[in-house]
């Protein structure tokens, strides 16, 4: 049984160094260079090309190299008998936690708006809000939207949550899908952390992003997809955004001649959000991968049908 290593944008080097530092028998092998692909029932993934599974006739796993996997499951060429798996990391979920709580005090505290005002060597003093008066909505609220809100009330935001089903955690008032419109028009600061369903895609478009209040931050750290980008400009360019902050884009690397780039109201970040080390997490894949072999049930294992 071997195991291959397909991804793009992501060097496979330190991968392989961590998995051979744990097991230096284990037959790892990085696409395209592969001896024989009949040998092949586990592969670990990150945005492969469409379609490169079907040259595996014998693949049980796939597992994403991150805790997305809308990357695997948008291709329809893999056989519904592939189980999917995800990561589910603390240093993943303590990373995007603080990611989230620094960009939320990015924006209270007016530091893109001194950033430009330094450019132009231009002495202004803005008056800044403290983080209880300011309410925060996380969507989705799974392994890191529930991690980020939990930081930012320690912080001592106040923080409303948005899922799909009802949660109960202590002081975060939770919103589900149906009261969509309730939890947009009162998040100050939106942070996107949801998955990408077919829900979910262009979820952060002109109709919702004009809900929230005049003067909203919006923080998306999950998906590019998530974004309309051009009603996000729009919606900026109107004064009614005052500030976006983004890690995730449409298309990645961002091409040169996005807007995005350059608008004085916004803020990127090359999708470093929270970024997975492979020695923290090769532990939990070769448990899978052992699991496989032995029949055992897969951790975190997507479900399919949900998408996430
Ligand atoms: P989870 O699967 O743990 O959580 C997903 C959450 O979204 C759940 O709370 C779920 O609700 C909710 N949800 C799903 N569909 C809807 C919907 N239609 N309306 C409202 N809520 C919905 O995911 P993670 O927290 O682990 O990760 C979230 C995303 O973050 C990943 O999919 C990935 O794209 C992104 N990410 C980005 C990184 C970066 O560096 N920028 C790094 C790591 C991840 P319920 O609980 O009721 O099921
Ligand atoms: C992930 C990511 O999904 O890095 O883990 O975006």
């Amino acid at each position: 049984m071997s195991i291959v290593l397909v991804c793009n944008h992501r060097d496979p080097k330190p991968w392989v160094k961590a998995f051979k530092d744990k097991n230096p028998d284990l037959d790892i092998q990085v696409y395209p260079d592969v001896k024989d692909v009949s040998s092949i029932n586990f592969a670990i993934s990150w945005q492969h090309e469409q379609g490169v599974f079907a040259q595996f006739p014998n693949l049980k796993v796939i597992a994403s190299m991150g805790a997305g996997v809308h990357h695997i499951l948008k291709d329809k060429t893999i056989p519904k008998s592939v189980k999917v798996t995800r990561i589910v990391d603390d240093n993943l979920t303590k990373d995007m936690a603080d990611f989230v709580l620094l960009n939320c005090l990015y924006g209270i505290r007016n530091l893109k708006f001194h950033a430009q005002n330094q450019l132009d060597k231009y002495w202004e003093i803005k008056s800044y809000q403290q983080p209880e008066a300011v309410k925060v909505g996380v969507m989705g609220f799974g392994v890191l939207g529930k991690a980020a809100a939990k930081q930012l009330k320690l912080n001592r935001f106040k923080v409303n949550s948005l899922s799909k089903s009802r949660k109960n955690i202590e002081g975060i008032t939770s919103f589900i899908e149906d009261e969509l419109d309730q939890f947009l028009a009162e998040s100050q600061i939106l942070v996107c952390l949801l998955p990408i369903t077919e829900d979910t895609k262009a979820i952060l478009n002109y109709d919702n992003l004009k809900k929230l209040p005049e003067n909203a931050q919006v923080i998306n750290v999950a998906r590019g997809q998530h974004m309309v980008e051009d009603d996000l400009i729009q919606l900026l360019n109107e004064d009614h955004l005052s500030l976006a902050c983004l890690d995730v884009f449409q298309t990645e690397p961002l091409p040169t001649e996005s807007k995005l780039w350059s608008h004085p109201k916004v803020s990127v970040t090359p999708h470093v959000a929270s970024m997975t080390d492979p020695n923290s997490v090769v532990n939990q894949i070769l448990d899978n991968f052992n699991r496989m072999e032995n029949n055992k049930r897969l951790k975190n294992e997507v479900d399919r049908e949900k998408a996430y």
